[in-house]
């Protein structure tokens, strides 16, 4: 397995539309197993496949231990009148965080490794997790939802955090336990 780059924002495939997927191949789930390692590695709770920079219908969850293949995922319905409001942050945009307001409860249709399909019903992070990954294969991102005058302060933050990221690229590291790193380290 492999730890896969991650695209930031400025990359023009996290606002690319995905394709469906038709098949599920090896290949698929070699993509699914990597996508898993690098959420653990970047410690997320999902990841969509244009994070990594493939415009495919497919994604990965795990909130607490709730793990969840999402391929050609769709929303059938949500519950809640008023849209619960609570902070994202987006492994894309790193260390820029806002308050989203969505739906409270979300259910899914997706199909699973095996090419299963299955419904799945989730309410706070899981529920707020599987319309962020959603929005990831729409090409949508959560500083999209934020007020005008929020979206600009995020922005302009991620204006002089984006030359971390050369290529629009992510690299994430293993952390070894007790090891510290600089960021000028090889
Ligand atoms: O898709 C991504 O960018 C992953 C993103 C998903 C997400 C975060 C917050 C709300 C909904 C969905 C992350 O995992 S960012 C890491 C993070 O914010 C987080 C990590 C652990 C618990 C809670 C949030
Ligand atoms: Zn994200």
């Amino acid at each position: 397995m492999s730890i896969l780059d991650i695209r930031v924002l400025g990359d023009p495939v996290l606002r690319k539309p995905t394709t469906p997927i038709i098949e599920v191949t090896d290949e698929l789930r070699r993509l699914i197993a990597n996508m898993f390692e690098t959420m653990y590695a970047a410690e997320g709770i999902g990841l969509a496949a244009p994070q990594v920079g493939r415009s495919d219908r497919v994604a990965v969850v795990d909130v607490e231990g709730a793990k969840y293949v999402l391929i050609n995922p769709r929303i059938v319905s949500t519950q809640g009148a008023t849209k619960e409001i609570a902070e994202e942050g987006c492994l894309s945009i790193p260390d820029i965080y806002g308050d989203v307001g969505r739906p409270a409860i979300v259910t899914i249709r997706a199909m699973d490794e095996n090419g299963n399909e299955y419904e799945a019903t989730g309410s706070e992070l899981l529920g707020r997790c599987f319309q962020h990954e959603i929005d990831h294969l729409d090409g949508k991102l959560f500083i999209d939802y934020l007020s005008p005058l929020k979206r600009k302060a995020a922005l302009s933050k991620w204006e002089k955090a984006k030359g971390e990221y050369p290529g629009s690229i992510r690299k994430v590291r293993t952390e070894v336990k007790g090891e510290h790193h600089r960021d000028t380290e090889m």
